[in-house]
């Protein structure tokens, strides 16, 4: 990655980061990218920067449309709901057919190609989460590059918690997953789980730098990465770490390059004779990679996983709050990631009652007795029903 990039294209690109007008920030960075050579070593770096300015020059457009009025097609969509997960597949795959039955989004469905144009959501109630499915413009050979919707495609794709990849079995679906692979590589989403997961949180001046390592950094300091982040101007952050990080994957959150999403395969139009012949090819390719669900949008097959395995790929668990002074729990879940404590639940619900924190009741069916009193690292699992108790 730009790993050993010269001081001055460091400082310049200390400046873009600062500079608040798009238009400025636009500049910088178009100055920031000359002052390194073209070769493959920058190839990634040059990628995302131009990814920056592409979405910067969208969003001085929409400021635009929204002035004169004239509204103008969205490049994501706003979150809603407990998770956001995008559909996303060539065209004709069926995405909108799967977001018409599995929502009550009124979507055009169509055997011509490239019917849906722009991202589209409806809400999926599966048990008691609501997950809201965005359909996107169908992916083609360059959508990373921003052409023909690429732009809302692959945005929407970096900014939702998980994605279904779908393919169509009365067609290749190797070279439909080859090309949707290679599309999401080139937007640097990976779909494949990393050994570590960075979070930098740029803080108010004079904070500092604070490492949080609940990991382990395989090649470097601390003293390493404090270094690191001077030399990109980040002096008031603070840094969490899990996982085996090294530090280039330190310099890649700095650029907030790679973004990990996990995924699932879709594949649709399992009713074509050809389907259990070409379902056999992807799985050769895909070997263990990623989980493929089998289904057909018009022969209603297969559907009825969908949820379930929507669930277990976002890697979220479902908790329920009560309140000392009622009787029932709450009926909509909290979702928090899997492996989390009661701590992190009180931090979610309210910094009050993690400060405040004196000790929680938890109901579970995996306990031998309910309510059992713990404390604060007690870990939860889906389904716990949790009273917290403040000082
Ligand atoms: N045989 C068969 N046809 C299907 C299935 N699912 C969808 N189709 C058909 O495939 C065509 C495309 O469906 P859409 O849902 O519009 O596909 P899309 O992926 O949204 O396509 P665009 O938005 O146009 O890129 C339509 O004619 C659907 O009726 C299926 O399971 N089996
Ligand atoms: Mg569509």
């Amino acid at each position: 990655m730009p790993a050993n990039l010269p001081a001055e294209a460091k400082n310049k690109y200390r400046q873009a980061s600062l500079a608040r007008k798009p238009e400025e920030k636009i500049r910088l960075l178009q100055e920031f990218m000359s002052m390194f050579p073209k070769h493959k070593g920058t190839e990634n770096l040059r990628a995302q920067v131009k990814r920056k300015i592409s979405l910067l020059k969208k969003e001085i457009e929409e400021k635009k449309q929204k002035k004169s009025g004239t509204g103008g097609p969205k490049v994501f969509i706003e979150k809603e709901g407990d998770a956001q997960i995008v559909i996303l597949g060539p065209t004709n795959v069926g995405r909108s057919s799967l977001l018409s039955i599995l929502t009550n989004s009124k979507v055009l469905i169509s055997s011509y190609p490239y019917t849906t144009t722009e991202p589209t959501p409806g809400m999926f109630n599966y048990k008691d989460l609501q997950l809201q499915m965005v359909e996107t413009p169908a992916i083609m050979e360059g959508s990373s590059e921003g052409g023909s919707w690429g732009l809302q495609t692959l945005t929407s794709a970096r900014n939702a918690d998980g994605i279904v990849l779908m393919v169509d079995l009365s067609q290749n679906p190797v070279e439909q997953f080859a090309l949707i692979s290679a599309e999401l590589e080139k937007a640097k989403i990976v779909t494949r789980k990393p050994n570590a997961r960075i979070e930098i949180e740029k803080k108010h001046m004079g904070a500092k730098l604070k490492f949080i390592v609940l990991g382990r950094l395989v090649d470097c300091s601390v003293k390493d990465l404090t270094r690191l982040l001077k030399s990109y101007g980040i002096r008031d952050a603070t840094v969490k770490i899990w996982g085996e990080a090294t530090f280039d994957d330190v310099e890649e959150a700095i650029f907030e390059g790679k973004v990990y999403r996990p995924a699932i395969i879709l594949a649709n139009k399992a009713d074509n004779p050809k389907a259990a012949e070409r379902l056999e090819q992807l799985k050769e390719v895909v070997g263990d990679e990623m989980k493929i669900l089998v289904v057909s949008c018009t022969a209603k097959l297969g559907l009825d996983e969908l949820g379930s395995e929507i669930f277990y790929m976002l890697n979220i668990i479902r908790i329920y709050t009560k309140d000392p002074n009622k009787r029932d729990a709450s009926m909509r879940p909290f979702t928090i990631r899997k492996d989390s404590t009661v701590f992190d639940l009180a931090k979610r619900i309210h910094s009050d009652f993690y400060e405040q924190f004196s000790y929680a009741k938890v109901w579970s069916k995996r306990l031998r007795f309910s309510p059992q009193k713990v404390g604060g690292t007690f870990p939860l699992q889906d389904g716990d029903t949790v009273e917290i108790h403040t000082k």
